[in-house]
């Protein structure tokens, strides 16, 4: 028997399966960890199900949280992932009043002998998995929706039954309405709470004063950090996924929001250690945690790492304390500079939308010929240099749109304006994908379109881990048709699955440039 199977995520070892530790850096014990937790919920799924008895909401955020914590490169700490399965187990066992534990044979994915229903089953949790962390993001801001954790419910449960290859289909089409649901939700969270995002010019150098990075993705956090930190002399600075907090009218009105610092979450270990001040991750994409930094890494929310600092969440009403953060940068040099020059984004629907008559003058004009959509994930293999390549390649009338870490491939080349339109358009996170569908449908409506799939309108999307399951899932349910899908196809998806994704949606691999 291998240490441990996971596929979750594109970097699957030989685009298999990890079995012997992740690529990811994840040991073998915690992957055995998550999946007995996994195990649990979908028992408590079951038990929920239709259970009047049951608080969906109660329910619902607890599965959020603890799904989220099983994410790709969110939390590595086992201590951490135990004490959520003692959790599960106490609920399960009010639900039902059975105390037997799991054991990891019963638990782990290769149980489902069928490969197709296998992949089905587990296309479906990790579609479920990445609705988990978007709705827990929406959940800090106070918005959640029963239906979606409703439906998260009913398909975990799902996952534990005989179902067919089609039904199993049906429940994986309807999560991508799922997702729709729930990444509008965020949308709505983020917009009603901090204002819609902005054309706005952010700084990729530095200031002289010590500063604290922040990365991963809870808008939450920077707001409650860059409150904490007004007028001590510390600077805040976003990594990766946090750029987008620039484009916010309520993160980006305070000045020592000061830039941002580095690249894409795979990049950490060199740009963290010249930091020189602490970080907040406040989720994926942690890679293994380097003594250089370590001391001065912290983590919050679900995301964790064994033996680096953890700020838990605050009594209900109370704020995140991040004084031992702010205490710790004010003794830390400035960060050292790595690049200079400045970064513009900001392009979410509502913003793209007050431009509608200068985008659709350029299309009608034949001055924008096409839109790409490159938005997504980042990841370190070395089939994304095509994503560099492709934007590079593009037709001069060519626009990119994008959302993700996935723009780090491209976002620094300079390529120019369409009269005035920038040639990459940001809208912002990777959940931010949904302002690109909503984008996508506002010009279907101005030039009159029965089928969505008729604008000029490219896909060559890039995915990592399971939030981009879910933001495919999204667009296929919105019915975007020919998406370009890399470097890898998942390697959970077993040939007939391809094969539906191809008949269906006609889905194919990445291009070479
Ligand atoms: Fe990237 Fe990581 Fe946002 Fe993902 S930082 S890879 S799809 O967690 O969530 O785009
Ligand atoms: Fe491997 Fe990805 Fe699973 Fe990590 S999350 S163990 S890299 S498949």
């Amino acid at each position: 028997m291998s240490n441990m199977f996971c596929f979750q995520c594109q970097e699957a070892a030989g685009c298999k399966a990890c079995t012997v530790q992740g690529c990811c850096g994840k040991p073998a014990e915690v992957a055995n960890s998550m999946d007995v937790l996994v195990y649990v919920l979908k028992r408590i799924a079951v038990a929920a199900e239709g259970n009047p008895q049951v608080d969906v909401m109660a329910t619902g955020r607890f599965i959020i949280k603890a799904l989220f914590q099983t994410i790709t490169n969110a939390n590595f700490d086992e201590a951490r992932i135990e004490a959520t399965i003692a959790q599960a187990e106490k609920i399960l066992s009010e639900l039902t009043g059975s105390t037997v534990k799991p054991t990891r044979d019963e638990a782990k994915i290769e149980a489902e002998p069928n490969e197709d229903i296998r992949s089905l089953k587990e296309l479906l949790i990790y579609g479920i998995k990445g609705e988990a962390a978007y709705a827990d993001h929406a959940l800090a801001l106070g918005y959640e929706d029963k239906e979606i954790y409703e439906f998260m419910i009913e398909g975990l449960a799902a996952t534990t039954k005989e179902l067919s290859v089609d039904e199993l289909i049906g429940l994986v089409l309807r999560c991508g309405n799922n997702a729709v649901k729930t990444m509008a939700l965020l949308d709505k969270a983020n917009t009603e709470t901090f204002g819609n995002p902005e054309i706005s010019t952010v700084d990729i150098g530095v200031g002289t004063n010590p500063g604290i990075l922040v990365s991963g993705h809870d808008l939450k956090d920077m707001k409650q950090l860059l409150e904490q930190t007004e007028g001590t002399g510390v600077d805040v600075y976003t990594h990766s996924e946090m750029l987008p907090s620039h484009y916010y009218p309520e993160l980006k009105k305070y000045k020592h929001l000061r830039g941002n610092y580095g690249g894409s979450w795979w990049k950490q270990r060199p740009e963290f250690t010249s930091f020189n001040g602490p970080i907040l991750m406040t989720t994926n994409c942690i890679t293994p945690v380097s003594k250089e930094y370590k001391d001065r890494m912290f983590t919050t929310g679900q995301a964790g790492y064994p033996g680096v600092k953890h700020i838990p969440d605050p009594v209900e009403g109370e704020v995140k304390d991040f004084s031992e953060i702010i205490a710790l940068a004010k003794t830390c040099p400035a960060p050292t500079q790595i690049e200079t020059g400045t970064l513009v984004g900001g392009f979410a629907h509502n913003q793209v939308m007050a431009l509608a008559d200068k985008v659709v003058g350029a299309i009608k004009a034949g001055k924008i010929g096409k839109f790409v959509v490159m938005a997504g994930c980042d990841g370190r293999q070395a089939g994304r240099q095509h994503y560099t390549e492709a934007a590079e390649n593009l037709p001069s009338d060519a626009v990119i749109l994008t959302a993700g870490c996935a723009k780090y491939r491209y976002n620094k080349l300079n390529l120019g304006d369409i009269d005035g339109i920038p040639r990459v358009l940001d809208a912002g996170q990777c959940n931010d994908c949904y302002s690109l569908a909503v984008i996508a449908m506002k010009l279907q409506e101005a030039f009159g379109l029965e089928d969505i799939n008729d604008l000029p309108l490219e896909f060559d999307v890039a995915w990592y881990e399971q939030k981009a399951v879910t933001v495919l899932l999204a667009l296929l349910a919105l019915g975007f048709k020919n998406i370009k899908l890399g470097p890898t196809l998942p390697a959970f998806l077993s040939p007939t699955v391809t094969q539906v994704l191809v008949d269906t949606f006609n889905i194919g691999p990445m291009e070479q440039v």
